[in-house]
């Protein structure tokens, strides 16, 4: 056993240790050891949650499991995350992400353009730069230097088709889940199965994921082409620390999804966090930052879909979302499942 000062007590402390035998002498037969749990956004999720999972349950950390986890979705070709994705309204894929360990260390990329992994940028944004964030040409520069390879500047089939039909009206409306499940009668089976819009294109575009390991320590990730043909140039809330993601390990880890630009109004994720805070279980703290968009949205929040994910230091999660059609995806040690979000409306 190691003596230790009572600086390293208060660090230990914090991943996990609950008593010692003798002051400043560690017990190792205290440390905690908690069930690992994973949780991600949409259905996505559930295929990234294996991946994650297989960090998780053989011991590794939830920033790896966070990592490993998202880019399981990041590499899918034709799909709403990473450079299969829809493209901006320029025709250029672009790519935020963010990712925030037990210790606040975070990094985060935007517009990031032809790199395959942007979560894993970010990680070396985090953990070899003095930064937080890297944006643009500079980002991508990074990622070169990284050794990150360079991809094609092309549209997979699916983003090209969506690009194209979307060029016939050239109207910037994101639409996420709202705009379909105003269409599906709420009997219809499609009503509950949030996958794609009835014209093809894909109702959301991010998965955020977010972890507890055996250690106690928290983490999460978050990665997104952004919103469908938005604006050259623009960001959401995933890139933004506070807003699209947000770990603070003796509280909580929430990630969000939906309209950014709502998310950052209230700094979303680091609000739900400090809901928890106060002691409100991870679905209470989602269920109040949702209502405080709703407010300040008013009658303009039907036309909006915002999401959040929570995880609380005990292992404790919960969902919640504006409206109907969010799901998300919970790996522990009983499975992996796809759950439907409550929502207000
Ligand atoms: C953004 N929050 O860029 C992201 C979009 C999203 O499912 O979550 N789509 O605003």
């Amino acid at each position: 056993m190691k003596p230790i000062n009572r600086r390293g007590f208060i660090h230990l402390s914090s991943f996990g240790l609950t008593s010692f035998t003798l002051p400043g002498f560690i017990n190792k037969s205290v440390l905690i050891n908690k069930k690992p749990i994973v949780v991600s956004t949409w259905d996505a999720g559930l295929n990234a949650n294996l991946a994650a999972w297989k960090v998780l349950s053989t011991g590794g950390t939830a920033l790896d499991a966070v990592e490993q986890g998202v880019m399981v979705t990041e590499n899918e070709i034709n799909c709403c995350v990473g450079l299969g994705a829809n493209p901006d309204r320029d025709g250029h894929v672009t790519l935020d992400a963010s990712i925030m360990d037990h210790q606040f260390n975070c990094g985060s990329v935007a517009f990031l353009e032809r790199i395959k992994h942007p979560i894993s940028v970010a990680r070396r944004v985090m953990e070899k730069t003095p930064h937080v964030m890297l944006v643009g040409s500079g980002a991508q520069q990074f990622a070169i230097s990284e050794g990150f390879s360079l991809e094609k500047d092309e549209l997979s089939k699916d983003a090209k088709n969506a690009y194209e039909n979307w060029l016939k009206k050239s109207t910037y409306k994101p639409i996420y889940n709202v705009e379909r499940q105003s269409e599906i009668p709420k009997n219809d089976a499609a009503y509950n199965a949030p996958h794609k819009l009835s014209n093809g294109e894909w109702n959301h575009d991010t998965i955020g994921m977010i972890a507890l390991d055996a250690q106690g320590n928290l983490s999460g990730s978050c990665t997104t082409s952004g919103a469908g043909f938005k604006m050259r140039g623009r960001l959401g809330d995933s890139p933004i620390i506070g807003a699209g993601l947000y770990v603070d390990n003796e509280v909580g880890a929430v990630v969000a999804t939906g309209q950014g630009e709502d998310v950052i109004r209230v700094a979303g994720s680091s609000a739900v966090v400090e809901f928890m805070r106060q002691g409100k279980s991870p679905k209470e703290a989602c269920k109040l930052v949702i209502e405080r968009i709703r407010r300040i949205k008013k009658e303009k929040a039907k036309d909006i879909q915002v999401c959040f994910i929570a995880i609380n230091n005990k292992g404790e999660y919960g969902a919640y979302a504006l409206h109907n059609g969010f799901n998300y995806a919970v790996h522990s040690e009983k499975g992996n499942e796809l759950l439907e979000s409550e929502f207000l409306d």
